[in-house]
């Protein structure tokens, strides 16, 4: 059976994976150009295959019509400081995310039961100092799934791109408070004159806020100018050191949080010894455990309305930390749905 045309439908071309093919502007001119190829495959498989989704699920399980977590990627980089490649983390995280086994050893369930898609990828314009709505697209498309009652995770590209899913959500949620995982403090109010890059992302993030609150959970990276804006302003910003990390106590943090949270999960929180693919890698980070139990604590007490993972830079034939950000993705929407999943107190 031919499924309708969409949008999002490539043709499988043998030794070209549908996802790095290039979108073609329209299908006549991807006849044009590859006709011959095209139409033997589809004479031989009688069918066009749909680009590639993550988790490798069956259309029943990644639809846009009933899934109920939407993967939106996003390969914007353009103000790294260090090491570069965040706009490659997105294609990493899907590759890696075919491996991830289905079934949760620690929920006991399967959670992509309720249904991931794998929504068109979002480009967004530099942002600049004189950009007025930055990262206005990623703005447009998770407000429209957030109207249809989804939860969008965005997959960056740098850091500085959360603006766009926060200001979504803060008009959806005007008491929108936000958990960060950054070894950053990211309070910087701009670097080399723009105000839209990876260091400033915590003040940006503030600023959208109407009733900031803020937590930030592994941080052990600050420069004395935040230091000065942090101790003159003093925001409702409540930085957790990574290097005192033996007393956090995660029911304490997620209280300091309104109802309504945004998770935004930059991967330098994580130890560099197991997240060595990011731009800014820091020793003294998070552990994998510290961050699932972070996660699994804020999910069964508050309503995550949105999140992103930012900053994987993936390092050509090290697939580990590639594996670990699809793994967290999975664990992510595992807990976020834990409910719906039938997932009982003693699993969590
Ligand atoms: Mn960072």
């Amino acid at each position: 059976m031919i499924p309708p045309a969409r949008d999002d439908i490539k043709p499988e071309i043998p030794g070209i994976s549908g996802y790095e093919q290039a979108v073609p502007e329209s299908r006549d001119r991807l006849v044009g150009q590859r006709g011959e190829t095209i139409l033997a495959v589809a004479t031989q498989n009688k069918k066009v295959q749909k680009q590639a989704t993550f988790f490798g699920l069956s259309e029943e399980h990644s639809s846009d019509e009933t899934s109920q977590a939407v993967i939106i990627s996003a390969p914007y980089e353009n103000t790294s400081s260090y090491g570069r490649g965040s706009k490659n983390g997105p294609k990493a995280i899907l590759d890696a995310s075919q491996q991830v086994e289905h079934f949760d050893e620690e929920l006991w369930c399967e959670p992509f039961r309720v249904g991931i898609a794998t929504a068109t990828e979002i480009k967004c314009a530099a942002a600049t100092a004189e950009t007025e709505n930055p990262f206005s697209e990623l703005t447009d498309a998770v407000r429209h799934q957030l109207n249809r009652g989804k939860f969008p995770i965005v997959l960056g590209g740098e850091h500085s791109i959360s603006i766009g899913p926060v200001r979504a959500c803060v008009e959806k949620f005007p008491d929108l408070s936000i958990l960060q995982v950054n070894a950053h403090a990211a309070m910087r109010q701009s670097r080399d004159g723009n105000p839209y890059c990876q260091s400033a992302i915590s003040y940006n993030l503030y600023k959208l806020m109407p009733k900031p609150a803020m937590a930030t959970v592994g941080v052990r990276s600050i420069s004395a100018e935040e230091v000065e804006w942090l101790e003159k302003e003093e925001p409702n910003i409540n930085l957790y050191w990574a290097r005192q990390y033996k007393t956090w106590n995660f029911g304490d943090i997620v209280n300091t949080l309104s109802d309504n949270v945004y998770l935004t999960i930059d991967v330098d929180g994580l130890d560099s010894s197991i997240m060595p693919a990011t731009g800014t890698p820091e020793p003294g980070g998070m552990s994998w455990y510290h961050l699932m139990d972070l996660i699994k604590t804020l999910c069964v007490r508050k309503n995550v309305v949105g999140a992103d993972i930012v900053e994987l830079s993936p390092i050509p034939k090290m697939h580990a930390p590639d594996f670990l950000v699809a793994k967290l993705l999975y664990k992510l929407i595992g807990y976020r749905f834990a409910l719906e999943l039938g997932v009982t107190k003693k699993y969590l």
